[in-house]
């Protein structure tokens, strides 16, 4: 599987050439533009705007070389350049005119922020004489940006653009995080004609990125290789950090005889294929994950900040061992005995010569016979062919017709579910959604910005019908860019996820949760795509292969069974009595909720 290793990467990233303070471009804005060149931009996501003409006029003479992807909602934008972060491990980048247009670029960065992605925002200002003095637009962004950057600077003018700037994109780059600069109108189109205050003197700074060994010291290898050598059974949690760590995962799998469970956004750190693996975790993990996290005596943890707690062993059940190369973040989620501070990957292979062998397999055997029982029991639930369609069918049809090296993205809702626990990962594939923000609408531009990363690849979008309506104007750019992207639709006509929570976790009948249908396959004609319907599970393998065969942009409207739940992995008395009190308390349609969930435990049991 191919996998993307922030920690790797970070050592090879593009190092800027320019250490002068002379330039040949003529305006601010063209400082701006040639130093994101500097720093290996070739792409940027946004929307033109009165408070950002200056940029776009540098954008468009050098349009050759960085390449603009207009949006239709800014969010969008903001979301695309965290995907563009996640598949490439490079420096997205989002831009967006002054007052509302940064205001809507928000939820994808803080998308990025929690996702931990490099992102830099750039944003217009007022004329830098106006500001403060409710002007049009006069929003400073700076200070609104302040919580969701690392980094957030207003140019105060032309010969400022040049510090501000590469220490937006060493920040972003290197904290692994978001950085804003907000440039006001007029200053943006201001040639250099070399009034730099007397401080700030040309030749003065590097633009060299320095990095660490990102390795722990000596002693606490030491004494995590022996807390893991003590352990009986051991369980690897292996996250989002991890990505890129595989080999060296399944390594130390097989030395210390323990299951790899993952979280979600580590779905694709080892393949589902792998015998070390039991999947994902928590409500829409799999049952031998929870088993193994539940009976462990030792917990290695690697790059990952999994937040549900309940789902971990008991505090004093496990001994803890976690990788992590933020040491802010050592011992957040876990007691742990030791932490390594380091990048996974080169952690792991420090670490490896120091483990002995496992004699006794038992408690990996155990997860994989639970795995096997696990798969079984999935490809009953897939294999329902009875009308209205089960979305697990869907899911798992969508799975068989993906590239060995497909991209495939997700959104918060039900779709989550099937995606994480229908898609098996293969080698070579790459998997995300909008993890610890878990919005929803992220879906499309993460699909978006993949393909334009990745232009050779299968990018599959698997999304609901709530959470690609709020951004589904983006597949008109689609068409225009003739990115072959295929969006398939789960309709539901619900947002599904919560009708599902107000019943199960709080016991209440669904309110609020029902969406008026919209005919997707007209709206993807629309925008000059091309449409495919499914609703009858014997024709998805031939819908779908059409679909995925097709040349261009494609949307997948599979009108699926809103009644079907996204049962987790094992059902909580709590969780049943609330869901029994919701239906009491008349839940629309309580029969046929009550009939699909019956059906799904009967499908468990025999
Ligand atoms: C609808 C919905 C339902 C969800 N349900 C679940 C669920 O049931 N189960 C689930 O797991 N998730 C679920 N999520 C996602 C969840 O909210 C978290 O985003 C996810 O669990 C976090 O996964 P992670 O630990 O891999 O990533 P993160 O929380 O991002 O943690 C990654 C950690 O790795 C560290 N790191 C980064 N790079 C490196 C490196 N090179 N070396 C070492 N460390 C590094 C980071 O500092 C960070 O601490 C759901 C999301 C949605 C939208
Ligand atoms: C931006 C945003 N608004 C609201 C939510 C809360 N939320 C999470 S899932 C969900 C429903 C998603 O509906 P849909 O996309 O149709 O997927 P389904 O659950 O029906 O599969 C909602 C409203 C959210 N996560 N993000
Ligand atoms: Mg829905």
């Amino acid at each position: 599987m191919q996998t993307f290793s922030p920690g790797a990467l970070a050592c090879v990233m593009h190092k800027p050439a320019r250490l002068s303070g002379e330039h040949m471009a003529q305006t601010a804005a063209d400082i701006l533009i040639e130093i994101l060149q500097e720093w290996g931009v070739d792409t940027i996501f946004g929307l033109p705007g009165d408070g950002i003409n200056g940029i776009m006029e540098a954008l468009r003479k050098k349009r050759d070389a960085i390449r603009f992807v207009q949006v239709r909602h800014e969010e969008a934008a903001a979301f695309m350049a965290c995907g563009y972060a996640k598949f490439t491990g490079r420096l997205g980048v989002c831009l967006a005119t002054s007052g509302p247009g940064g205001i809507h670029l928000l939820n994808g960065l803080y998308d990025a922020k929690l996702d931990g992605q490099p992102v830099l925002a750039i944003t217009g200002m007022p004329y830098h004489d106006l500001i403060g003095t409710f002007t049009q637009q006069d929003v400073e962004l700076d200070k609104l940006f302040m919580d969701v950057a690392k980094y957030s600077v207003r140019v105060m003018g032309p010969t400022h653009v040049e510090n501000v700037a590469h220490l937006a994109c060493r920040t972003a780059l290197l904290y692994r995080g978001v950085a804003h600069i907000s440039f006001p109108v007029d200053l943006q189109e201001r040639e250099i004609k070399g009034e730099r205050s007397k401080r700030n003197i040309a030749g003065h700074n590097s633009e060299l990125q320095a990095h660490g060994a990102r390795l722990p010291n000596d002693a606490d290898l030491a004494q995590a290789a022996d807390v893991l050598n003590q352990g009986k059974k051991i369980v690897i949690l292996a996250g989002r950090g991890a990505l890129g760590a595989g080999a060296e995962l399944e390594r130390a799998a097989e030395m210390l005889g323990a299951p790899i469970v993952k979280p979600l956004l580590g779905k694709g750190s080892v393949p589902d294929d792998s015998p070390y693996t039991t999947g994902c975790i928590g409500l829409l993990g799999t049952r031998p994950s929870q088993e193994a996290l539940e009976s462990c005596d030792t917990l290695l943890m690697v790059g990952t900040s999994f937040p549900y707690l309940e789902f971990l062993p008991k505090p004093g059940q496990a001994r803890g061992v976690q990788i992590e190369l933020d040491p802010m973040r050592i011992g957040l989620r876990y007691p742990v005995e030791i932490g390594l501070i380091g990048d996974s990957r080169r952690t792991l292979q420090a670490l490896l010569p120091m483990l002995q062998r496992h004699d006794d397999r038992s408690f990996l055997e155990t997860a994989q016979k639970g795995m096997t029982s696990w798969w079984k029991m999935m490809d009953e639930h897939a294999a329902v062919t009875e009308m209205p369609m089960k979305p697990q069918a869907l899911a798992a049809a969508v799975n068989r017709h993906l590239h060995d090296d497909a991209i495939v993205v997700s959104d918060s809702g039900t779709i989550a579910t099937w995606w994480a626990r229908y898609m098996r990962v293969k080698r070579g594939q790459m998997y995300s959604l909008s993890g610890t923000l878990a919005s929803m609408a992220n879906g499309l531009p993460y699909a978006i910005a993949a393909q334009i990363a990745h232009p050779g690849r299968q990018v599959v979008a698997f999304v609901g019908d709530g959470g690609f309506s709020m951004l589904m104007a983006e597949f008109a750019n689609c068409v225009r860019a003739r990115l072959p992207i295929k969006v398939v639709i789960v309709k539901n006509n619900a947002l599904g996820m919560i009708k599902w929570e107000q019943m199960v976790f709080l016991g209440n009948p669904e309110y609020g949760c029902e969406l008026q249908p919209i005919d997707f396959a007209a709206y993807a004609r629309a925008c000059g795509g091309s449409a495919f319907s499914v609703e009858d599970p014997r024709k998805l393998d031939d819908v779908i292969g059409q679909a995925f065969a097709s040349d261009g942009p494609a949307i997948i409207e599979a009108t699926v069974d809103p009644f079907e739940p996204p049962l987790p992995p094992k059902i909580s008395v709590d969780q049943a009595t609330r869901f029994a009190e919701s239906l009491a308390k008349g839940q629309p349609h309580r029969g046929k909720i009550a009939l699909t969930v019956l059906a799904d435990k009967v499908r468990e049991l025999v």
